[in-house]
């Protein structure tokens, strides 16, 4: 290359740069490419990479993001369906695997996407030993135990998405109802990313107000103004959307791009994100759920103990009880 050599004094003879903030992708599906997306024009990260098992699909979206590459803030984009693209990454965002068809709970996707977790977590964390992962692949809260399991990573590199988007879901239709903005509108949900996931009433609260203080029954059966609604949307939220465009995706992805930048910026912010909570709550299985938790640079840092009330605490325990049971089943 002629032009090269005399545009350019070159300084080194191997410039062998690194980054630090590299995000790799796995699976590119609907969840990925919008995790991608958001992580891309978020500026979360210099350096992505993408991973699937489908080549072509693979390579145009690679393009089409490259293509767009003088919008963005020069990221190095890369993709390959060789997991040796993902050596040297801070963060594996994992998404690979079947998703849930028209009415059909995320509990039923178990053992095929832990068997495409079998075939992906040991070869990532090969390439990337340091790394941190954050699952994705429905059923998260079991994925993410499973993912612990497979890479021998400690337990504060694993993360689950988990009711990171329960919990947006959840503001979003409880400021609608107040008329005032999301980030405005304080609540949680906690437990499983799915059917029985915890809204944590006793919290809820604008400006540091709580609404059961004027509301002693918001959230009960008998509340006569039926704020628990909220909540039933939130679970029914991912089937709603499912039913209507076939998929979830930019709220999810959302979702990953503000994890991940509370990891790779070492925030402290405090995430509802899935980890291991044996002892947490009195939950005595061996489970990852989701509750308040610490993220930085060291994935979860600590976990938040929030003053759950009897009815929480049963029904967090009840989500406990019914993931161990699904997890006696899988073949590893
Ligand atoms: P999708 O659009 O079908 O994409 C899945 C992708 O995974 C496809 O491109 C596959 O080729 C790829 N894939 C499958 N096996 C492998 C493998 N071994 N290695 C690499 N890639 C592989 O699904 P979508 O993107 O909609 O959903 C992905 C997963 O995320 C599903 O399990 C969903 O249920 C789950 N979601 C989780 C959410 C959460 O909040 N935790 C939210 C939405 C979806």
């Amino acid at each position: 290359p002629i032009l090269k050599e005399e545009l350019f004094q070159e300084l080194l003879d191997n410039d062998n740069t690194k980054s630090s903030n590299k995000i790799t992708i796995v699976g590119i599906g609907a969840v990925g490419m919008a995790a991608a997306f958001s992580i891309l024009t978020q500026n979360v990260s210099s350096d992505v990479a993408l991973v699937d098992i489908f080549e072509d699909k693979l390579k145009g979206e690679l393009m089409d993001l490259q293509h767009g590459s003088n919008f963005l803030k020069n990221a190095k984009i890369s993709a390959s369906s060789d997991l040796a693209v993902s050596a040297g990454s801070r963060l594996i965002v994992v998404t690979a695997g079947v998703r849930q068809k028209e009415g059909e709970s995320r509990l039923n996707l178990v053992q095929r996407n832990v068997d495409v977790m079998k075939t992906i977590i040991p070869k990532l964390v090969e390439y990337s030993p340091e790394t941190t992962l954050l699952i994705v692949s429905n059923p998260c809260d079991i994925l993410t135990y499973v993912a612990w399991k497979l890479s021998g990573l400690p337990k504060n590199r694993v993360i689950g998405s988990g009711t990171n988007l329960d919990s947006s879901r959840f503001r979003f239709l409880l400021a609608q109802r107040l008329k005032i903005a999301p980030t405005s509108m304080h609540g949680w949900i906690i437990g499983e990313h799915g059917d029985s996931s915890v809204p944590v009433w006793s919290g809820v609260n604008v400006a540091g107000v709580c609404l059961r203080d004027f509301n002693p029954n918001i959230g009960k059966e008998d509340d006569s103004e039926n704020w628990n609604q909220c909540h039933d949307e939130v679970v029914n939220a991912a089937y709603e959307v499912i039913k209507l465009k076939g998929y979830t995706s930019w709220a999810i992805g959302l979702s990953i791009s503000d994890i991940a930048s509370a990891f790779l910026c070492n925030t402290n912010s405090v995430k509802a994100v899935s980890t291991l909570v044996k002892g947490i709550h009195g939950i005595d299985k061996e489970v990852f759920l989701s509750l308040p938790c610490v993220v930085n640079s060291n994935g979860i840092s600590s976990i938040v103990i929030q003053k759950l009330s009897a009815d929480e605490l049963k029904k967090l325990q009840a989500s406990a009880n019914l993931i161990d049971e699904i997890q006696k089943g899988i073949k590893f």
